[in-house]
């Protein structure tokens, strides 16, 4: 008899045991060890890699032979395998119906063990999520993302609420679950936020204390818009503090002196020179404890109309200089210049392309992808979207002597009471 049983844990526990044994004592069993593209539909992290988690499962005695599931209707393995009993936690769900379906066609059949209900899995991933929020954890799933991910979607957070729109806005089509990978705290839109300008007058502090409150409510990595990342002398120590409280990624432009927000164009702003903002990159490197903590080299020559050739010899010597990923900008309201930018890097960049298409904003995230832009932020949108209904319902209030006509702009107060759970 042939028995097939799939899992997803990476902590093996005595309800696994149980069930590898059950299914041993039936017959042959094959165990399909789920994919980390199927683990992450499910929400989760890998800690091993795939071969890692086979080998664990190899090693249990009463296995036949372990296989990769990467199916969640397991269609492939099981017409190969052509298992008599597939072992599953439920036989009711839409997948067991599907699996039931497939297995028929030689008379096999669905042995329903609730195994997945088991204390200890629960109070395992219970754990793992906790400690989501952890500088180290959240600073791997970034680098997790760096190597596995065709593409990371990242969005601005400004403040805890908007940090917890990051965290859990979700959709769903066709089965599959989409979300935002992280957070991008901006220099625009926190300076915004507090009414100052974006010239780097937020102050270090400052933006730490967003931080920290972003942090609060969030697992999702975040990657810090650093600004010019001000003298090298204070770089080195501003390093350690946002590493410190749970930063993944910082992302420091090459400009100098007064810093203005490159989505103005060039409006007489410096660029740093190529070898001084090397030493820059270099001593952030060197001043970081965290080997997962990377350092993003934004490179400006386009904003400043400098060109692509300078832009292309800075990308070489910032990758050389120990940048971790390069961020390409750009003001225009076209996408060619980036994938001009774009179709060159490819041919030498071994370290992730970000994007920020905000001006160029018809660009779909696969356009990019297929250029070989691996992040893409979307860099101001929240507090865009909500500055404008604020600002109306303001307005109307004054207008009408009350507040009735707002209502439509406005959420129900029964649910902001309960938007944020206890
Ligand atoms: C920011 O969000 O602050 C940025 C990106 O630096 S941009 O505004 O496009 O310059
Ligand atoms: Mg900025």
């Amino acid at each position: 008899m042939k028995i097939y049983l799939t899992m997803a844990t990476e902590m093996i526990n005595h309800v696994h045991i149980e069930v590898i044994r059950k299914g041993a004592d039936l017959g042959d069993l094959t165990i399909g060890v789920y994919s980390d593209s199927i683990l992450e539909r499910l929400g989760r992290v890998p800690y091993m890699t795939e071969s890692e988690r086979m080998s664990v499962f190899r090693a249990i005695s009463g296995v036949k032979d372990v296989v990769l599931e990467d199916d969640f209707h397991f269609t492939k393995n099981l017409q190969t395998i052509k298992p008599d009993i597939v072992i599953r936690g439920s036989k009711h769900t839409a997948t067991d119906k599907k699996i039931q379906e497939t297995i028929s066609a030689w008379g096999g059949k669905i042995l329903e063990i609730p195994f997945t209900k088991g204390v200890v899995v629960d109070e395992f991933f219970r754990k793992i999520s906790k400690q989501g929020y952890l500088p180290e954890v959240r600073r791997r799933k970034l680098n997790y993302y760096f190597k596995n991910k065709p593409l990371i979607r990242i969005i601005e957070a400004h403040n805890g609420i908007t940090g917890l729109i990051a965290e859990k806005t979700a959709i769903t089509t066709n089965g599959r679950t989409k979300t935002f990978h992280g957070m991008w705290v901006s220099s625009l839109c926190d300076s915004t936020a507090k009414g100052k300008p974006d010239i780097e007058l937020v102050d270090h502090s400052s933006r730490l204390a967003t931080i920290q409150e972003i942090l609060d409510v969030t697992t999702k990595p975040i990657i810090l818009d650093g600004d010019s990342g001000g003298l090298t002398e204070h770089f080195v120590h501003n390093i350690k503090s946002i590493e410190r409280a749970g930063v993944s990624a910082i992302i420091i432009e090459d400009k100098i002196g007064l810093k203005k927000n490159s989505l103005f164009g060039d409006v007489g702003q410096n660029q740093d020179d190529i070898k001084s903002f090397c030493e820059k990159i270099t001593a952030g490197k060197k001043a970081r404890s965290s080997q997962d903590f990377s350092i993003i080299a934004r490179i400006e020559s386009l904003i400043l109309n400098k060109g692509q050739e300078d832009a292309i010899e800075r990308a070489k010597a910032y990758i050389q200089a120990g940048a971790d990923g390069i961020m390409i900008h750009s003001a225009k309201t076209s996408p060619n210049e980036i994938f001009e930018f774009c179709d060159e890097y490819v041919k030498f960049g071994n370290v992730p392309l970000v994007a920020v298409p905000s001006t160029y904003n018809t660009v779909t995230e696969d356009e990019l992808e297929k250029r070989g832009v691996k992040v893409v932020i979307y860099a101001n949108h929240l507090i865009r979207s909500a500055f404008p209904a604020m600002l109306k319902t303001a307005r109307l209030i004054l207008e009408n002597g009350r507040s009735a006509e707002a209502d439509e702009l406005c959420m129900p107060i029964k649910e902001i009471l309960t938007l944020i759970p206890e």
